[in-house]
């Protein structure tokens, strides 16, 4: 047997990893991600969760936070932290409808302590700050509208992605259907989320089967993508399971996998560093949940349950070595990989404004700087999502850059919506492509893991940046992917972008470069640990070098590898320390 896991050790492949990590203790012992939540939720002394039950809940879609911003006063005062959850919902590849919008924005505005939606980069919704008291209600309403946070974090199997490419309408029709049926594969079957939060039925025993996602779940968090090429909008080097849709005449027939990227590192653990995912090969459609079970229970048998910071499939590809990974992904899923079949990534952006679908309909890709919807006094962006959700027919699609699809328009409706969201701020021809290509995480205030801001940073960062291609004289057209993310767990993907900026300590980041536009190459760090002013000095320098030396039709990142200014990354730990 290649693979033992005791109660209290690993070994895989006749490799000891050692003692087990608390977390696995603490989903065997879960009886089903149960524990003791409702206990928990009845006890009025703390806002929070306690114990095993803090981990708990994030199978469930919620992360117990507070606000950071007033965390040492309510310290002063003696109080604890005001205690609240943010929820992330499970909308594989993005698909909402306007009467599930209305309920979402209703809950925002009358339960949740900031109000807002927060659009994320993973093509879903979260709502932060919601109070003990309003935990249950948000999953009774959200059940109410057919939407559940099961399985949105924790160690499991996350929202599946799927390309937001609403113009082939019918090929991303088909590939949206595989991310939806691949996400309900892969998803828990126990019967808590139910149990706990919608007063279902008690089950007395240990009885819930899993029979993909066993009863110790997985090593790590785990994500999955489907996407259409040319678009690499949901960047696939930043996923462990990938789905590339190959299709003759516009009809689907395969995919492509792509197993084992991920972008999170820990400043100064060099065990730990972003990774492109290896291609497997090309499998026909019948195979597709086959080998997604084949892949995810291989990473559940031989991922590192003894250090998490290495359990992440990454890492079981680099230890095992992806050859013996994927032989036996074809040995579980009776397939054998043929070649790839021919495909290319060329951009990652949305297309902000309108855009035709070959079905006549019309598309409006509404820009929402860092996802967040709420109404600014000179923007009041959630109440014009809301108005259009009033009228609209078709559906809306959130996208992996954190910004939002009206889809599906008819042509007699177009101008109507356009004029509300002219009024509301949310079509405002002033946007600039730069700001279009920027995109940062949540960071600061909720985020417990926050070293430096990324949200509220990057807008005035942004405008600074715009100045320095107008002084160099760059066209609109010529702009950089600008990435922030708070800490290096890398939520805002600045780890593919052309400049990546990771949050070292407030007002501090490391500067990385290199990445390009189809997303496909890590960027490396260039320096280290610098301020928001040096950082606009180093841009500065490099994109006059760019607007000077650069070749016919060159971006940034291409520029920066090819002048010598960073080396290229190419895979592996070795490469990105180098
Ligand atoms: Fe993330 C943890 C926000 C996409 C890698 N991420 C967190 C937490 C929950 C902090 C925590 O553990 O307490 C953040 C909550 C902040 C807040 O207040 O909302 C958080 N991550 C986000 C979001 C909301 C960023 C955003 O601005 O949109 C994204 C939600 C995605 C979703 O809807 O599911 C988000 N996180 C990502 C991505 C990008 C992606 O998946 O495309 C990554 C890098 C890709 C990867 O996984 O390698 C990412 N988040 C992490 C990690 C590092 C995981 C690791 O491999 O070590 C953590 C920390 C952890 O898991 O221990 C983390
Ligand atoms: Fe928080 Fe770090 Fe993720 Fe940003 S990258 S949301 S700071 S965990």
């Amino acid at each position: 047997m290649s693979t033992s896991t005791t109660t209290h050790t690993q070994s895989v492949l006749g490799e000891e990893l050692g003692p087990l990590a608390d977390n696995e203790r603490l989903k065997r012992e879960s009886n089903f991600l149960r524990g003791t939540i409702e206990q928990d939720l009845q006890d009025p002394i703390t806002g929070g969760f306690t114990s095993d039950n803090f981990q708990l809940i994030r199978f469930h879609g919620m992360y117990q936070q507070d606000d950071r911003d007033i965390r040492n006063e309510r310290v002063k005062q003696k109080l604890e932290p005001l205690h609240n959850v943010m929820l992330r919902a499970r909308m594989p590849g993005g698909i909402i409808s306007p009467e599930q919008w209305l309920a979402i924005d209703k809950f925002a505005t009358d339960h949740s302590l900031y109000g807002s939606i927060r659009l994320t980069t993973r093509q879903t919704f979260q709502f932060h700050g919601v109070l003990k008291p309003n935990i249950k209600l948000m999953h009774q309403t959200l059940n109410s509208i057919g939407i559940d946070s099961i399985a949105t974090a924790g160690d499991v199997n996350r929202n599946v992605l799927c390309t937001t490419n609403p113009v082939e309408s019918e090929l991303h029709q088909q590939a949206y259907q595989w991310a939806k049926k691949i996400s309900e594969h892969l998803l828990p079957k126990t019967k808590a989320y139910a149990e706990i939060w919608l007063d279902g039925e008690k089950v007395e025993t240990t009885q819930d089967d899993e029979p993909i996602l066993g009863s110790h779940f997985l090593p790590r968090k785990f994500k999955t993508t489907v996407v259409i090429p040319p678009q690499n909008d949901v960047d696939v080097h930043a996923n462990d399971l990938n789905f590339v849709a190959i299709a003759e005449q516009g009809k689907l027939v395969g995919f492509n996998v792509l197993v084992g990227g991920g972008l999170a590192m820990t400043h100064g653990d060099t065990s730990t560093y972003p990774r492109r995912a290896d291609d497997f090969g090309y499998i026909p459609l019948d195979k597709t949940l086959d080998v997604a079970a084949a892949v995810v229970t291989t990473q559940r048998d031989w991922g590192n349950r003894s250090n998490r910071k290495n359990a992440k499939t990454k890492y079981t590809l680099d230890r095992v070595g992806s050859d013996v990974f994927k032989a036996e992904v074809e040995k579980r899923a009776g397939v054998v990989f043929e070649k790839s079949r021919p495909y290319e990534f060329t951009e990652r952006g949305d297309r902000i404004g309108w855009v035709e679908g070959i079905d006549g309909k019309h598309h409006l890709t509404l820009f929402i700087e860092n996802g967040r919807l709420l109404d600014y006094p000179d923007k009041p962006l959630k109440s014009g999502v809301a108005k259009i959700a009033r009228i609209h027919q078709g559906d809306f699609r959130m996208t992996a850059n954190q910004n939002l699809i009206v889809a599906g328009v008819p042509s007699e409706e177009k101008t109507q919506i356009e004029r509300i969201a002219i009024e509301h701020g949310l079509m405002d021809e002033t946007v600039s492509e730069q700001r279009k290509n920027s995109m940062a995480c949540v960071a600061f205030p909720t985020c417990p893991l926050a070293m430096a801001e990324a949200e509220r940073f990057l807008p005035e960062f942004v405008t600074d940046v715009e100045k320095i291609l107008r002084k160099h004289d760059l066209p609109e057209q010529d702009n950089i992917i600008l990435r922030v993310t708070g800490c290096p767990n890398g939520c805002g993907r600045a780890m593919l972008a052309e400049i990546g900026l990771v949050g070292k300590a407030p007002g501090r980041y490391n500067l990385h470069l290199g990445g390009n536009r189809g997303g496909t190459r890590v960027p490396k760090m260039y320096k280290e640990n610098i301020s928001d002013k040096q950082i606009l000095q180093e841009i500065d320098h490099l994109v006059e070098r760019w607007s000077k030396e650069r070749l016919e039709g060159e971006c940034f990142g291409d520029f920066t590898i090819r002048s010598g200014i960073i080396d290229e990354v190419v895979v592996s730990k070795r490469d990105f320390y180098a």
